[in-house]
């Protein structure tokens, strides 16, 4: 695979880089996107299930959804993507993947500085009290559990449409948008706000934007490259192409 010289200049002068990503990145574990073609959003509907306001009123049903994506993700694993991302931080000294995935994919391919914006899905918390848990037998109770301290519904640790998302985890994702050099791109239609602010933070403060997706998005005319492809093949061939150029931090 041919990258463009100017990418590869700007990858051997750079010390920090950050990696947003979307479901796209989990879309070779097995895990499917949201939107576009096979997007889960094609046959179920948010309003349905991604809000607390469906939760409160079916509980059992958006609980069967997310043990339906657990044991998916469960029976899955990091991909190639996933993990040439884990691999950079072998090569530079500031690297952070600030993601919308709830998948917990990128620790277990190992990167060290995961800012997950839309939360986790093997943690929850009980809507009354908000006591954490993320116990197995928890999360992969069949009906959705009650709390052992208040007896409130336990919800998993997503952030549903018109949540807050965590703010602290916000705020030094947007930091690390704002000094890195380069910003990946990756996977992600770049359609759902605040979390689509995070690239437009790295472009506004400098940083050399790179996308990788199989089709534009809505971030595409704001890049300085698009990378056409499947990133679980780009990414390993670009780590491949730098790690013979830069010696191991
Ligand atoms: C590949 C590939 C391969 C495929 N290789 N690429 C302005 C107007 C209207 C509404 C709003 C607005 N600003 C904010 C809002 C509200 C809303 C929002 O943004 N809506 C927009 C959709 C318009 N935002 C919120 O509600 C957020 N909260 C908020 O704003 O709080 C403030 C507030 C609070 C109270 C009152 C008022 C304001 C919270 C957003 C939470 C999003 N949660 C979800 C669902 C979680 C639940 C669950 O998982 O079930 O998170 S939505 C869903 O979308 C999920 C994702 O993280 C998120 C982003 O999707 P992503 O990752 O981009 O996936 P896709 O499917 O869209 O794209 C996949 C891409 O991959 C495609 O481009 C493919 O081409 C590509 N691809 N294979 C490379 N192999
Ligand atoms: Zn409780």
């Amino acid at each position: 695979m041919k990258f463009p010289d100017v990418l590869i200049a700007a990858l051997l002068k750079a010390n920090s880089l950050v990696f947003f990503t979307g479901a796209g990145i989990s879309a070779e574990s097995g895990i499917s996107t949201f939107r576009g073609k096979g997007g889960i959003w094609n046959k179920m509907k948010p309003e349905e299930l991604a809000n607390f306001d469906a939760f409160m009123k079916k509980p059992d049903l958006v609980w069967e959804w997310y043990q339906y994506r657990r044991k998916i993700i469960n029976e899955t694993g990091p991909n190639p993507a996933h993990t040439a991302i884990a691999e950079f931080e072998k090569y530079y000294s500031d690297v952070s993947v600030v993601t919308q995935n709830v998948d917990n994919l990128h620790n277990r391919a190992g990167s060290k500085n995961v800012f997950e914006l839309h939360g986790n899905i093997e943690k929850n918390y009980c809507v009354d009290c908000e006591t954490h848990y993320s116990s197995p037998e928890i999360t992969f109770s069949e009906k959705v559990p009650k709390c052992e301290k208040c007896g409130g519904l336990i919800r998993p640790d997503i952030v549903w449409f018109g949540e807050m998302l965590p703010q602290d985890v916000f705020i030094n994702g947007d930091k690390a948008a704002a000094r890195c050099d380069i910003c990946f791109i990756i996977g992600t239609s770049a359609v759902v706000y605040p979390a689509a602010h995070i690239p437009i933070t790295a472009r506004d403060k400098g940083a050399y934007l790179v996308e990788i997706n199989i089709e534009e998005s809505n971030i595409s005319d704001k890049v300085n490259c698009f990378l056409k492809g499947k990133a679980g093949v780009i990414l390993p061939a670009l780590l491949n192409e730098i790690m013979n150029k830069i010696k191991p931090q």
